[in-house]
């Protein structure tokens, strides 16, 4: 059981940042500032909510989410970490790795001059990780809120030996009709077409969305997600990232998933932000890779 009353006295933030009970009871850091609001799940180190003064929510969360332990939160911005999509060998092992389905630790928190609100999450390696995936690392998600959402996942191998891993920030936009959106930005970019696995292709104009889609783009932001029903454009800025994936699951994909609603698939789009596939990180011991993304409404 979460100690709450001991958390908030050593991390509350008076007007800016509290902790309390979340959904199915998950401890949950609920952010609100003069720029904004966010929720920062401990479970997975998940962000769930992010919503600028006077905007709609930027992100989407499925009305049939599972908030458990072990399972991941479907929505929000799950991340992906060590393996992308399953492991290599072992299908056994979940789906996009273990560090969206532990619970992570607080490390800071700060409410910074300009008002925007920053929160700071780790996860090292334990016996259950390394009876996962023999590594030894330490990972840090960093979330800044104002008018702009900015998360930072960072890895530090902290063992003796190299490893290659996979991360991403499988961010779920909210959007009033995908069928109708666009992805900007990736015109001539080569991608892996995974409902139509071949040869690669290369994007010509904007991503729109017409049926499944799941690619994985080998090149990194900025990206605009262009919702025109909702008459709204999110501006997607990344660093650290090699990859880019969009992905929507369309009617049958959305129908298979128990945790996601069989009529909630036009109102969302991933637009990730990720190394992976051929494009995975290598780290000598000692060193550390940052994957960070930044979303805006921009009008
Ligand atoms: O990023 C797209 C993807 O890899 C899809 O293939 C689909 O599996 C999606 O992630 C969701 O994965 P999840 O394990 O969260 O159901």
């Amino acid at each position: 059981m979460t100690d709450l009353p001991a958390l908030n006295q050593q991390f509350a933030v008076p007007n800016a940042i509290v902790i309390e009970s979340g959904i199915n009871g998950l401890p949950r850091i609920t952010i609100a500032n003069t720029l904004g609001a966010a929720h920062v799940y401990l479970h997975g180190a998940h962000v769930t909510h992010f919503q600028p003064a006077g905007e709609q929510p930027v992100l989407w969360v499925s009305k049939e989410s599972n908030f458990a332990e072990g399972k991941p939160i479907r929505g929000g911005i799950p991340l992906c970490w060590p393996w992308f999509g399953p492991h290599r060998t072992d299908t056994a092992k979940p789906l996009h790795g273990f560090a969206r389905i532990r619970s992570w630790t607080i490390i800071s928190t700060a409410q910074l001059s300009d008002g925007r609100s920053r929160v700071e999450l780790g996860l090292d390696h334990d016996a259950a990780t390394l009876a996962l995936w023999p590594y030894e690392f330490s990972l840090r998600l960093t979330v800044t809120v104002g008018r702009e959402l900015e998360v930072a996942l960072t890895t530090t191998n902290t063992g003796r030996n190299p490893f290659t891993y996979d991360d991403a920030l499988h961010t779920y936009f909210a959007v009033a009709d995908v069928r109708q959106a666009t992805v900007e930005g990736l015109d001539g970019v080569a991608y892996f077409d995974k409902v139509a696995p071949g040869g690669n292709k290369v994007q010509a104009g904007p991503v729109t969305i017409s049926a499944e889609t799941d690619r994985v783009y080998f090149a990194g932001g900025p990206h605009a997600l262009v919702d025109a029903v909702g008459k709204r454009r999110i501006a997607i800025a990344t660093s650290g990232a090699r990859a880019s994936v969009v992905w929507n699951p369309w009617i049958a994909k959305a129908k298979a998933m128990a945790d996601f609603g069989d009529e909630e698939w036009p109102g969302m789009l991933c637009v990730e932000t990720a190394n992976c596939l051929d494009v995975a990180t290598t780290l000598l011991p000692g060193t550390s890779h940052t994957t960070a993304a930044s979303y805006r409404v921009v009008r």
